[in-house]
């Protein structure tokens, strides 16, 4: 109400993505669709409020309330993670890496990473990114198979002697094997480092491992399965020291100081308030006994989803999804990612290009899609209406040129979507 009258050109902008979020599908691996408890923790008085510092240990004051609220986020993230540490300060997912850098590692020291070209991230040690421009980094790829190969992991890891060794992908379809990890990353004195932002809903919804009892440090954002808004949580074990000056020691035994001072003083400045107060809503969310259904529904439709799309003849990288995302070669349909990209969002479904391990192709036109199950999943969408999805999207990918067949195709997808709503009561007009 107030929005339309203040600025009706933002507020008609809004409906628009409203109304786009609504009729289409986002099948981005990486994408939800938040409660509108989270979406009203986001737009509240929280975003006013300037807290430096952590809850009893502000520079400035006013903070009664904003430390309850950053301290029920802390208390509920340790809660449902098992970890004696979190910090949910991070603006987002690279800022909590690059503080967990900025924590562990001098400049220059050296870091390993998935290789960003075979399913890993940019914060991993990718050439054009802090963490390679700051520090050492070396890359590791995956098999031809698309699964991590951990032999390799731990020849390159003896050879390189990484002081830190990432685990977690943005494109990966498989399981991790923390465990495994933290054998390579012990044998070579590394800190482990288990990036989980795509997995925490997963992992929370007992569907994935945890990498607790295998990681030194945990980073994940907390928008993807985790059902949050944009953000991210650094979770760790260890002992708090003073905050005020360095630990006696940058060992294991002060991680939780380390970290925090890394965040705050050493990175960022005020907390994001609002995105705080709206991520204690999402753990509070996560933590019922629904989210676990959830989140094995999500897993059930990415598996129908790529038994589907195997019948149909695509070619999965690792032949098939053990989570919430598949990786598909379209190149084997005579098409690129980004021609395939756009002839879905001619559909109503969104996707991202992406590349797949041993691309030939650049990452602007690669070989692959990403598709991903989550958003999907919270409309309550089951593994019949994944049936009429992955028969639109087989039938709009082998005749990507027949615009009949398209504007067929969008109606189904509209019409799926209107029997699944969201937001219904939300108007930005
Ligand atoms: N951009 C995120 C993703 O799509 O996976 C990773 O940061």
């Amino acid at each position: 109400m107030h929005l339309s009258k203040t600025d009706p050109e933002l507020a008609q902008l809004l409906q628009h993505e409203l109304i786009r979020e609504r009729d289409g599908l986002e099948l981005i691996p990486s994408e939800n669709i938040v409660s509108p408890a989270v979406l009203e923790a986001l737009g509240s008085v929280g975003t006013n409020k300037y807290s430096e510092g952590y809850p009893g240990k502000r520079y400035y004051g006013g903070q009664e309330f904003v430390d309850k609220i950053e301290s029920l986020a802390i208390e509920r993230a340790k809660k449902l993670f098992d970890v004696t540490h979190a910090n949910v300060q991070p603006y987002s997912g690279s800022p909590a890496n690059q503080a967990v850098c900025f924590a562990l590692l001098e400049p220059g020291e050296k870091l390993m990473g998935m290789h960003l070209l075979y399913g890993g991230h940019l914060t991993h040690g990718w050439k054009v990114n802090f963490s390679s421009k700051y520090y050492t980094a070396v890359q590791y790829p995956t098999g031809k198979d698309g699964y991590l190969d951990y032999d390799e992991i731990g020849r390159i890891a003896r050879e390189e002697k990484p002081k830190l060794i990432f685990i977690g992908a943005t494109a990966y379809p498989r399981i991790f094997d923390f465990a495994r990890f933290a054998e390579i990353a012990h044998d070579v004195d590394a800190y482990l480092v288990a990036d989980i932002s795509h997995v925490s809903g997963l992992i929370i919804g007992g569907v994935h491992p945890s990498p607790v009892g295998c990681a030194d440090v945990i980073t994940t954002t907390t928008h993807k399965t985790l059902r949050g808004p944009r953000g991210a949580m650094i979770l760790c074990n260890g002992e708090e020291s003073n905050f005020l000056k360095p630990p006696p020691e940058k060992s294991r035994r002060y991680l939780p100081t380390l970290i925090d001072r890394a965040v705050f003083p050493g990175l960022q400045g005020g907390p994001h308030d609002h995105q705080t107060a709206a991520i204690a809503v999402a753990l509070h969310e996560a933590a019922q006994p629904e989210f676990k259904e959830y989140a094995a529904q999500i897993v059930r439709n990415a598996k129908s989803l790529a038994d589907h799309l195997l019948s149909y003849g695509f070619t999965l990288i690792s032949g098939g999804t053990d989570n919430h995302m598949l990786l598909v070669d379209v190149t084997a349909k005579g098409l690129t990612g980004k021609i395939a990209e756009k002839t879905l969002d001619e559909v109503g479904i969104t996707v991202n290009k992406n590349t797949i391990p041993f691309d030939t192709r650049s990452p602007y036109d690669p070989s692959g899609i990403r598709i991903g199950t989550p958003s999907l999943t919270t409309r309550g969408m089951k593994e019949s209406e994944v049936a009429i999805i992955a028969d639109v999207i087989n039938r709009v990918l082998h005749h990507p040129d027949d615009d009949a067949l398209k504007r067929r195709c969008h109606q189904i997808i509209k019409d799926l979507c209107a029997q699944f709503p969201i937001y219904p009561d939300l108007s930005y007009l």
